[in-house]
């Protein structure tokens, strides 16, 4: 798919004033919210609307999903100026248009999407490139155990173990839904975890950089898991799902 028509595709989202302000004040809210993730984890019977620390949903309407940004607010990148850079304990540090990721071999899994709050998209078709390419194409190093995802947003970070990132259903991604992946949703390119709650999938990625050890990302330091298997992690022992 050509920059020019994605180009298209994302142009047309306005976001009134009055939107954008809404989204400030709860941005500001949920970083305070961050702080008392393990409170809410022990109340199960808050609704959901009420532990959801993150969301924009009530000011943006968008479907199935709800939209999170911790920032408050949503950066937007055409994916004419998008690169990714993959570097860090790597052999050959290298940076990608969106071209360049586009026309390396493509995965599609379709596949549910859980936000540890507890709503959940389920069948969501989605379409991108193995993390495990990227890092096979950048060449891990031995003592390499960890991997950290960055945002253009310039403050949201996750990270996986590199076992976790080699499985084939961690893709990154630029089409979701049949669509190209929106500004809302972390477009042009966003990770998509698919065993481990939405907080893992780290939107409007930039950067992929391979550490020695696992560090913890924006979540995992206010008290979410690092392991977040869906189910398995952060106070829940479900049956499989
Ligand atoms: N950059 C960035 N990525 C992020 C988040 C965020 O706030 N900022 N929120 C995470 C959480 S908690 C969830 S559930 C999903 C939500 O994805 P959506 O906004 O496309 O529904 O994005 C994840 N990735
Ligand atoms: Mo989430």
């Amino acid at each position: 798919m050509s920059a020019e028509s994605l180009q298209e595709a994302e142009v047309g989202t306005p976001i009134g004033r009055r939107v954008v302000l809404g989204m400030a004040a709860v941005g500001a809210a949920g970083v305070l919210f961050g702080s008392r993730v393990q409170d809410w984890l022990g109340n199960t019977l808050a609704p959901i609307t009420a532990r959801d620390g993150t969301g924009l949903s009530s000011l943006l309407p968008v479907g199935r999903f709800r939209i999170y940004s911790v920032t408050g607010s949503l950066p937007s990148k055409l994916a004419a100026d998008y690169h990714l850079q993959v570097d860090g304990l790597v052999d050959k540090p290298f940076t990608l248009t969106f071209d360049e990721l586009t026309a390396m071999p493509a995965t599609g899994l379709t596949a549910d999407f859980q936000c540890v709050t507890g709503w959940r998209v389920h069948e969501v078709p989605w379409v991108g490139v193995k993390l495990r390419d990227l890092l096979d194409r950048a060449g891990v190093k031995h003592r390499a155990a960890g991997v950290t995802f960055q945002s253009f947003d310039g403050l949201y970070t996750e990270s996986l173990s590199m076992d976790q990132a080699r499985r084939d259903d961690v893709l990154v991604v630029y089409r979701m839904e049949r669509k190209p992946v929106s500004r809302n949703h972390g477009g042009p390119v966003r990770l998509y975890v698919a065993p481990m709650y939405g907080y893992k999938s780290c939107k409007w990625l930039e950067r992929i950089t391979v550490t020695s050890k696992v560090v913890p990302g924006y979540w995992e330091v206010r008290g979410y898991d690092q392991d977040a298997w869906i189910g398995k992690s952060n106070g829940r022992e479900d049956a499989p799902v």
